[in-house]
């Protein structure tokens, strides 16, 4: 796969950008962030490293250096769902996906992997290995393992989750990053409650509702974990902004607009 090849000033810039503005309320760190070290510690997590043999706790310094601390009730986690959630957080202004703060916000859609190349700066700015390809462990990974075990250990308060009713592999998915580094992270004398929200893809099936299959699954696990949950099926805000992107798809149109004003 490609790689991006102006990632070093991307994630100064990204950086740099999170603690000038308040674009995103909430994420902004309490002091001022040494963005250049931060680059630093991200590179020197995998430079020079064989590509495909990246360990899974290669970015423990990075998680180390990166002041993360979400308020009370703010954490938002997904499965599943990253062609809404990101959107959802951006209208309703509540929450916040690691790609909200400091921890994910840099590389957030981002490809990069490292060079043997002793010549090179550590890092390929031509291409990356596939992250499914076999007996490959690549960057990402590790980078998505660190960032989901941070966030998942700090998260307080009430929790929320985004699950996609309509997949036929099952909303809650046991190899998933939630379910793998999130959830079994979180500390039930922190996290005081989970909130389950279901969403439908537009034009899909619904497959799984509350209480039923994998999302009984997860629900379940809550209880046994000793923390408190909610489901909601068919979440209707997250409806309402899948909507506002797919304006004229048949599921958003109501029979009002089907036969007209007249
Ligand atoms: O495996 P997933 O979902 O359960 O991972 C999502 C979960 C979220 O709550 C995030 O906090 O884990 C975190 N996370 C990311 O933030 C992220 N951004 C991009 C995990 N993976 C992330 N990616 C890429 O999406 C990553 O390369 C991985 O392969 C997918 C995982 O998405 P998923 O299966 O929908």
């Amino acid at each position: 796969t490609g790689t991006t090849p102006f990632i070093k000033e991307i994630f100064l810039g990204r950086c740099l950008e999170l603690q000038t503005e308040t674009a995103i309320p909430n994420a902004c760190p309490q002091s001022p962030v040494n963005c250049t070290l931060l680059w630093d510690v991200f590179h020197d997590a995998i430079a020079y490293k064989d590509p495909c043999a990246i360990p899974l706790d290669a970015y423990r310094e990075f998680i180390a250096a990166v002041p993360h601390q979400l308020p009370a009730d703010k954490s938002m986690f997904w499965s599943g769902t990253s062609y809404i959630v990101h959107e959802y957080t951006e209208a309703a202004n509540d929450l916040l996906t690691l790609e909200d703060t400091l921890l994910g916000y840099m590389v957030d859609g981002l490809q990069w992997c490292s060079s043997t190349d002793a010549s090179s700066t550590g890092l390929n700015y031509q291409e990356c290995p596939d992250f499914w390809q076999e007996g490959c462990a690549v960057a990402s990974t590790a980078f998505y393992t660190a960032t989901s075990s941070a966030i998942g250990r700090q998260a307080t308060g009430v929790i929320t989750v985004m699950l996609d009713a309509t997949r036929t592999d099952g909303a809650y998915r046991n190899d998933s990053f939630f379910a793998k580094y999130e959830f079994p992270n979180m500390d039930p004398e922190k996290v005081t409650r989970g909130d389950i929200i279901l969403v439908n893809r537009l034009g899909n099936p619904i497959v799984e509702t509350c209480g039923t299959g994998s999302v009984a699954v997860l629900e379940r696990l809550f209880t046994e974990k000793g923390i408190e949950w909610t489901c909601t099926d068919n979440d209707e805000r997250v409806y309402h902004v899948q909507c506002s992107k797919d304006p004229t798809h048949t599921e958003c149109i109501t029979p009002a607009d089907v036969t007209g004003s007249s």
